[in-house]
């Protein structure tokens, strides 16, 4: 497929990862092959303007044909999802979501023959029996979260569709995204974008998770180089399909946060954990990204 042919869907496309990646891919392979679609009708600046944008509830399996038909779309990145701290809160919303949304996109790209499509997985596939430190690619997968539970049958989803329909899924495990043009929402980790924030704006921060806390944590342009390698990398390779374990770096609240006092002397954290606590610490604190780099 040419550059010229590839006429691209992403779904969640307002969201903290989607609207850094839908410019990317705009610029990448022109802004008319770029659909933007998202269930809000408030969309990001970033994407005004720059191509096409339609509203899209991914729940909905006609809407989304109908779409895919009319702008002819062949490639998707299906970033639309309801994270670990909203997805206990709302757990039949994210199972309907994370579940439903992604099996209707698997459908959809099964009957209209799509080319290629990126599902995103999560650490959150990972529980508190699996190894905590640089967890490998293989390993036990039974999360305590909705979202978690939702990412590792959506990791198998997209096996099944590879194995029965030859479909070309791909996608990786995302670690904690930091990035500063659209805010995480509903995520464990948003407290490492948060952060930065509170210490601008108010210089201090209340932390909901405590001060040794340390998660799997990615800059944003990372995320990007990731998501696009592993959709350019020859699939006819590839020993894994859409659970590639992908590494940053990992820190503890506390280190960020006096990192981030070396520019703000006047910077404050203290520390509330919730419920997002007992999630945090059902993560690895890092993660093993061979089968991905190889
Ligand atoms: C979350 O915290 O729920 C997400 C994730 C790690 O997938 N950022």
């Amino acid at each position: 497929m040419t550059a010229a042919q590839i006429k691209i869907l992403v779904t969640g496309a307002a969201g903290q990862i989607g609207s850094e990646l839908t410019p990317l891919l705009r610029k990448k392979f022109g802004p008319e092959n770029v659909l933007a679609t998202d269930i809000k009708t408030d969309i990001p600046p970033v994407l005004n303007d720059s191509g096409p944008y339609e509203k899209l509830d991914v729940t909905n399996p006609t809407r989304l044909k109908e779409i895919i038909k009319k702008y002819q779309i062949n490639t998707i990145y299906h970033m639309s999802a309801i994270l670990s701290a909203t997805g206990e809160k709302k757990p039949q919303l994210a199972w309907n979501v994370n579940i439903s949304g992604t099996h209707n996109i698997l459908e959809a790209s099964r009957e209209l023959n799509l080319k290629k499509i990126f599902v995103p997985s999560s650490i959150a596939v990972f529980g508190p029996e699996t190894p905590k430190e640089l967890t490998p690619q293989e390993t036990v997968l039974k999360p305590k979260t909705m979202y978690g539970v939702t990412k590792v049958a959506g990791e198998l989803l997209c096996d099944y569709y590879v194995q029965h329909y030859r479909l070309d899924i791909r996608g990786c495990r995302y670690p904690g995204i930091i990035s500063y043009e659209t805010l995480p929402g509903g995520g464990t980790t948003d407290y490492a974008v948060a952060i930065f924030y509170a210490a601008i704006k108010y210089k201090k921060y209340t932390c909901f998770v405590n001060k040794n806390t340390m998660l799997p944590m990615m800059y944003m342009p990372d995320c990007l180089k990731a998501t696009i390698d592993i959709m350019e990398a020859d699939f006819s390779r590839f020993e894994h399909h859409s659970n590639f374990n992908i590494a940053g770096m990992s820190f503890k609240v506390e280190d960020l946060a006096a990192e981030i006092k070396k520019h703000i002397p006047e910077f404050t954290v203290d520390y509330k954990p919730d419920y997002r606590q007992e999630i945090a610490d059902s993560w690895p604190k890092s993660v093993n990204d061979a089968a991905a780099r190889k």
